[in-house]
């Protein structure tokens, strides 16, 4: 059964906010994660939150924290450990290709400023998470895209490297004796990484980072770059961040929603819940036939998350433990 106690509820106002102590609860009977504010006190405890299971880049990003790095570096760090583990199939190094063989990069990164840095159709560059950041922060855009991107990677001083691993390599041949383009639920949509932290000053930061969906038309961009879909933050409020079908997350500006329903009062679980609600009101009964899931975290420390299909979980790293949960889900029948 879905429990959700909150002891004591958080006013978030501004900059001024009440910080908390945000512990997380695990239903045993179904392994369902809720969020509980358990005690006020007047210290910040820093979070790292993250989609999927991800342990390692959560670590990073909180090793960050506790050096009394900022919020944006320990989500920078923390992405970076995904991209370069070539065993994640679905983000940097040894991503899946598109339909032609070529493995391209969407990224983004959000600061407590609300500034916004973004690549897209990135070619040939590992850590497009930190080539976002430079977008955001050396050029006067804030999305650069392909040949463009790449470009301006190099100029930064980012290495040219080969991202089609020979197992992606292989697996590309397979597919390509059928062609058949049907992404499947929680296997074809698994572990872009988008990761939400708040720092020692109470400061919340996020990034977003994939491959996207595997043997995508080129030139395919989904939602994980995009401000406001895959990545949304608003320092005064809080974040959020998605994973699945692109196309639907893009269509429902998903992670900007959840940030405007937690202005309005909403729990992070309550507006990933809604998000989610919203993109199985558009889809019709084509949500069966994808994934999407959302995380997020308010400025109080609370966490939500919320998906179509069972089986999605994230990663949460508190003083207490980096431990991954099962999210809970949409569709029971
Ligand atoms: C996309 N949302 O490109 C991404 C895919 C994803 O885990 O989340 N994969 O549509």
């Amino acid at each position: 059964m879905k429990r959700r106690i909150f002891l004591k509820k958080a006013t978030v106002s501004g900059l001024s906010i009440v910080a908390v102590n945000s512990l997380l609860s695990c239903d045993t009977s179904t392994n369902v994660s809720t969020s509980i504010i358990a005690s006020e006190s007047k210290a910040i405890k820093p979070i790292v939150i993250a989609t999927w299971r991800v342990p390692n880049a959560t670590e990073k990003a909180w090793e960050v924290l506790q050096n009394n790095g900022s919020s944006l570096d320990a989500v920078e760090q923390g992405c970076r450990v995904e991209e370069a583990a070539v065993a994640n199939q679905s983000v940097g190094k040894g991503g899946l290709p598109d339909r032609d063989g070529n493995v391209t990069l969407d990224a983004c990164i959000m600061n407590k400023e609300g500034d916004y840095g973004a690549v897209m159709a990135v070619q040939n560059i590992t850590h497009v998470i930190s080539l976002a950041r430079k977008v955001m922060e050396k050029t006067p855009h804030v999305i650069l895209s392909g040949k463009g991107a790449e470009k301006f990677a190099y100029e930064q001083g980012f290495e040219k490297e080969n991202l089609l691993t020979e197992s992606a390599k292989k697996a590309w041949e397979v597919w390509k004796k059928t062609a058949q383009y049907k992404p499947i639920i929680n296997i074809e949509n698994h572990d872009t990484i988008g990761m939400l932290a708040i720092d020692k000053k109470g400061d919340i930061a996020g990034g977003c980072t994939t491959s996207g969906l595997s043997y995508k038309m080129a030139g395919r961009v989904g939602d994980s770059a995009i401000i406001g879909s895959g990545l949304f933050i608003d320092n005064e409020v809080g974040g959020a961040t998605a994973t699945g079908m692109g196309e639907e997350v893009l269509k429902t500006v998903g992670s900007f929603l959840i940030v405007e329903l937690m202005r309005q009062g909403k729990t992070p679980q309550e507006a990933c819940e809604e998000a989610v609600q919203r993109v199985i009101k558009n889809a019709g009964d084509r949500y069966k036939d994808f994934q999407v899931g959302f995380i997020a975290l308010n400025k109080a420390g609370e966490i939500g998350s919320y998906c179509i299909h069972e089986w999605f979980n994230y990663q949460v790293h508190t003083a207490k433990e980096n431990k991954n949960y099962k999210s809970d889900y949409y569709n029971k029948a």
